[in-house]
């Protein structure tokens, strides 16, 4: 392997003391759990800057960046044409609410990679996504009952909050106060990849089931990928039930490709979630389906969503910019060649240092799991030593590598990473999983 990796520049002082002063006014210093470095120690990161595939902290030190705003910066950090994009619509103006022809126009981005989206509807953030999309399906179906995966996150909606990923894992919370018990209780929570345990549901609450909600590929618990042919059971469950697929595409949505990761599974589901990608580094989500569903919401039907900002021209413009871009030829190809070099090389890395440990990764998503045995639901993925997540994070954080923040999350590869930052990864990695081995040798 090759030579000892560089360590941060300069000590982390300016960053700590912004920290210090954001703890006293921003709930635990962040905007989101997930930034607070909970589960791996050490201090919060503060971001001056981003440009292509790395950050600059707020003592200037370059970080190699694999969090990518949590999936969104498929093209990098302050990608040109998407800031010239935002700078060009700041100045026309930010705000109407009302519609823009730019509305239109990444509609019909979509629209077209993904066909059985016929009809879409614009939100600010994945969570209103899923949160209408599920209120669609109620709204149609005229039942109460969601099922969805031990392990997948959806967002913070009331009906998302038991047994989930992503920050909730990381914590630790397994149910969440403030949501009353009643609505609690319409969410049936079942392993991923197990079809029998949705059928076992869908008999225990026959007709009352309104949805199966499903992360295409978990991505929440560490990335987990779903068996040939679990997504497609899911479907043929709920038709058989006359309950709704909505397949949650906020993290999948134009990561593996242009277009939606269904198309890889031989699925189209009834309601799809984006988010993400689609806003380029802004915040845009969107749900959207069938006409014939879609326009049960209002104004056309009586499904109530709304939103000030929904559509907003800015996050449009800079979407739009986002979206072209992705339709370069090879662009997923190299993006997922790039992804398969850093899982084999971090495979071989934990083999050679004898640690037990398992990679689960697909296009340009990674999770290195640090346990025996293959990673196919939630219950697998909590056998993950956490503890040796957190060293590995911190050992590859002083190297200068920025990686999920939770063993719960995933590592995202982007069109501006290089193989050459591949290799200076794996090499930062093979000197982690020393430091690792021989601190269990001890
Ligand atoms: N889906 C992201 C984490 N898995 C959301 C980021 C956040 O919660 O801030």
């Amino acid at each position: 392997m090759s030579t000892a990796q560089p360590r941060l520049k300069r000590e982390r002082k300016r960053s700590r003391e912004i920290f210090e002063r954001a703890e006293n006014v921003l709930v635990g210093g962040v905007n989101s759990p997930v930034r607070a470095f909970k589960s791996v120690g050490g201090e919060p990161l503060i971001i001056e800057r981003g440009s292509g595939q790395y950050l600059y902290d707020a003592d200037g030190n370059e970080l190699l960046d694999y969090v990518c705003s949590w999936g969104a910066m498929i093209l990098g950090h302050a990608n040109p044409a998407i800031s010239e994009a935002i700078a060009e619509q700041a100045r026309r103006g930010t705000s109407f609410g009302v519609t823009t022809e730019l509305e239109l126009e990444l509609a019909t981005l979509i629209t077209r990679a993904i066909p059985f989206i016929e009809k879409i509807r614009f939100v600010s953030s994945g969570t209103e996504a899923t949160m209408s999309a599920v209120r669609l399906a109620r709204g149609v179906t005229k039942q109460d009952f969601i099922v969805k995966f031990e392990g997948c996150y959806h967002g913070h909606a009331d009906s998302f909050l038991s047994q989930a990923g992503s920050g909730l894992a990381t914590l630790g919370i397994a149910e969440c106060p403030g949501v009353p018990a009643p609505l609690a209780a319409l969410t049936l929570n079942v392993p991923y990849n197990n079809l029998g345990a949705v059928e076992r549901v869908f008999s225990q609450h026959k007709g009352k089931i309104a949805a199966v909600i499903v992360e295409p590929i978990a991505a929440n618990m560490g990335v987990v990928v779903p068996e040939t042919d679990f997504l497609k059971g899911l479907h043929e469950i709920c038709k058989k039930n006359g309950a709704l697929l909505i397949v949650d595409e906020v993290i999948t949505g134009f990561r593996l490709r242009n277009g939606s990761v269904q198309d890889n599974f031989g699925v189209e589901a009834d309601l799809t979630t984006l988010g993400k990608i689609i806003g380029g580094g802004v915040p845009v989500a969107a749900y959207g389906g069938r006409a014939e569903l879609m326009d049960q919401v209002a104004p056309l039907g009586p499904v109530y969503q709304a939103g000030t900002l929904a559509g907003n021209p800015l996050a449009m413009s800079a979407g739009i910019a986002a979206l072209k871009q992705l339709t370069k030829p090879g662009l997923y190809d190299e993006i997922t060649q790039m992804a398969q070099r850093l899982a084999v090389g971090l495979c071989a890395g934990l083999a050679e240092a004898g640690i037990p440990g398992e990679v689960n990764a697909i296009g340009s998503l990674a999770t290195v799991f640090f346990t025996l045995g293959p990673v196919k639901n939630y219950a697998n993925a909590k056998r993950s030593d956490t503890k040796r997540y957190a060293r590995f994070f911190r050992e590859m954080l002083d190297r200068g590598i920025f990686l999920a923040p939770s063993q719960f999350e995933a590592a995202f590869v982007s069109a501006v990473h290089t193989p050459q930052d591949i290799d200076r990864t794996l090499a930062a990695a093979h000197e982690a999983f020393q430091v690792i081995s021989s601190e269990s040798a001890d």
